[in-house]
């Protein structure tokens, strides 16, 4: 049986929950979010998607022809998104260049490890990275402003689409590698799971400081 993107998610249920689940989250749905804890997550998530846009460069790069089309869009998307994000942080006087707190750090160099390995490996952990996003912001249901604009980002019917495109171009490619190269895409899948955990909790171990 070739591993798939489902089976991650129904062998490894509990991780999952825990990546996609969390108070930050919960909280912004309920309107009671603190500033800073959310502008603290604002200004890192901006840090972690400049890498994540130089790691999709890097999938892309791996990829065959087929997949062309779908990662192009990705990082089209994501050309939006960083500008967005620029916005974001302009409208609440963040300071975009305020430096990646170690949970961030670890992050992206998670992402900067998946250089020399299978696409296979690749695609799984992109995958993971953003159906974690898709799941989280719409788990806890309509969120009221501001936090809609946030939750509509990455919870949107189109992102929900382009996260379905990926797991299957993971599963194809996931298809034709041996077991050890499955092994590491798990691996890679589980990592992904921790550090979203984790990413969500860094956002109440300071307050943002500019
Ligand atoms: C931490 N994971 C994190 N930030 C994001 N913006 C995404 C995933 C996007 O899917």
């Amino acid at each position: 049986m070739p591993l798939t993107c489902e089976s991650l998610l129904s062998a490894h249920p509990d991780i999952w929950h825990a990546a996609t689940v969390h108070p930050f989250l919960t909280q912004c749905q309920e309107g009671t979010i603190r500033p800073a804890q959310f502008n603290t997550w604002l200004v890192q998530d901006y840090r972690f998607v400049t890498e994540f846009t130089r790691f999709l460069g890097r999938t892309l790069a791996a990829a065959p022809d087929q997949d062309l089309d779908i990662l192009l869009s990705g990082l089209n998307a994501l050309q939006d998104e960083l500008n967005w994000f620029r916005d974001k942080a302009a409208e609440r006087s963040l300071n975009l260049d305020t430096p990646r707190q170690p949970t961030c750090q670890t992050y992206c160099e998670f992402m900067g490890s998946l250089v020399n390995v299978p696409y296979a490996v690749q695609a799984t952990a992109l995958w993971g990275i953003e159906y974690a996003y898709n799941q989280g912001w719409q788990l806890p249901g309509k969120m009221p402003a501001p936090y809609d604009e946030f939750a509509d980002r990455w919870g949107n019917p189109g992102f929900t689409d382009y996260v379905k495109l990926l797991a299957q171009q993971a599963d194809a490619a996931l298809e034709t590698v041996p077991q050890p190269v499955q092994a590491a895409a798990e691996a890679a899948f589980l990592r992904v799971a921790v550090l979203e955990k984790d990413f969500w909790q860094m956002a109440y171990g300071v307050g943002y400081d500019n």
